[in-house]
């Protein structure tokens, strides 16, 4: 356990022996700003490197990811679906805060990463949860954010 950029995704690559560069990626990690964003299970496992990407649903997304955010931050109008999301005004501002700095933290977090890139990963979530399994130089992409010079 630690803080972004403490080392974990580090210390894990030389706990597995991923020496090369190229071996490195299966466990990304970077000296900017937080790179491994989602729970990754590491196992050992004979023959080439994959990873299994699990996907949410649009429903599940909604109710484990989004509505966590919107209970937190005071909001009544709770979508019931991925539609609501995309469509009901975003609230303005956090409700009544009892820690100010922190719910203005966690609305950035809801509106900058998940409201405004809403067109940049809605084509991920169908219907159902579902798993792809994808080949080593794709893992990067999959678990990890990356940000411009501007630290978005
Ligand atoms: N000097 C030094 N740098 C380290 C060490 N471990 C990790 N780093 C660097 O710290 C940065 C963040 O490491 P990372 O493993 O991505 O951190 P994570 O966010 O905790 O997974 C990377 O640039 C690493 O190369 C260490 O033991 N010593
Ligand atoms: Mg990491």
């Amino acid at each position: 356990m630690g803080l972004a950029r403490q080392g974990k995704s580090t210390f894990l690559q030389n706990v597995a022996g991923l020496t090369d560069e190229e071996d490195q990626e299966i466990i990304p990690s970077s000296d900017r700003l937080p790179c491994t964003t989602v729970q990754s299970n590491i196992y050992h496992h004979e023959g080439d490197a994959c990873a299994k990407v699990f996907f949410h649903s649009e429903s599940s997304f909604i109710q484990e990811i989004i509505t966590p955010y919107y209970r937190e931050l005071g909001f009544e109008n709770i979508p019931k679906n991925f539609h609501e999301f995309t469509n009901l005004p975003f609230p303005p501002q956090p409700i009544n805060p009892q820690h100010p700095a922190k719910a203005e933290s966690i609305y950035k977090h809801l509106r900058q990463d998940y409201y405004v890139h809403l067109n940049k990963y809605s084509d991920l979530l169908q219907s159902e949860k579902r798993f792809l399994k994808v080949p080593k130089r794709e893992i990067r992409k999959s678990v990890s954010q990356s940000y411009d010079a501007s630290s978005q």
